[in-house]
Parts: structure tokens; sequence; C-alpha cells
């Protein structure tokens, strides 16, 4: 019996490795691309990147990292950002963030947008993340 409710908890439907924290979106004058920050907290025993991310409000999404390379910032693309057992991974202004290019319609702060996160293990999550302005910090 104990064995069985241990195995039920452990299936994907019952319980989701990752949870996505404190999303939010900075947003660019003049159809600029947009970064997509959050938090990935994963509270699973095993290891979970995030592999992928889509949006219906914009036409491409893409997994960057801003590097600093002798003060002058560049962004590469990454293919996974990882996140290991019981811990976490941030997208934040200066790191790793989601570019969100191609906007499908007019987008502006106070909005909110809508972006499915993609995991390793399969899993999807859909997040509304709100539009802050190109000055907020968080
Ligand atoms: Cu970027």
């Amino acid at each position: 019996m104990l064995a069985l409710a241990a195995a039920l908890l452990a299936s994907p439907a019952f319980a989701a490795a990752i949870t996505v924290q404190k999303p939010w979106v900075r947003w660019l004058p003049a159809g600029l691309p947009a970064a997509g920050y959050a938090t990935l907290v994963n509270g699973s025993d095993t290891p979970v990147s995030l592999v992928g991310a889509r949006s219906p409000d914009y036409g491409s999404v893409m997994i960057h990292r801003s590097l600093d390379r002798g003060g002058m910032e560049r962004m590469v693309m990454v293919n996974a950002i990882p996140v290991p057992p019981h811990s976490r991974a941030a997208l934040a202004p200066g790191g790793y963030h989601l570019m969100l290019m191609q906007p499908r319609h007019a987008i502006r702060p106070g909005m909110r947008v809508s972006v499915r996160f993609e995991f390793s293990d399969g899993s999807t999550i859909d997040v509304a993340m709100p539009v802050r302005p190109a000055n907020a910090s968080g």
C-alpha cells in the first residue's frame, strides 16, 4: 500500500518536478526583442532542464545567455538550462533569459504574454508573464 502510494506520487501526473516562479518580461520599444525572466525551482530528486519555450504572442522564442566579455555584454544561444535536484536556476538580467522575438500583435507594459516552458522530462508549463517597462528591474 505504501509502495503504491509512493509510485503514484512519483508519476508526472501527480507531481510536477519544476515550478516557474516570479515570471516577468522586460519590454523594449520599437518592436525590439523582449527578455523573459523567471526562477525555475526543481523540487524533485532528478535533474531537469529547460529545453525550449514557445509563445502564441511571439513568432520566435530562444533561450539566451548574456556573457560579459571584457566589459562588453553579448548574448549566446543555449540549448538548455539545467536545474539540479532540489535546486533552482534563475533567468535574470545579465544571465539566462528567454529572447522573445517577432511579436504577433502590439505588446505593451501592463499586458501579460503567454509562454509555454518545455522541460527535458517532457513536461510543459504554461505561464502568463507580466510585461514590465524597459526600466524595470524585477
Ligand atoms: Cu537575448
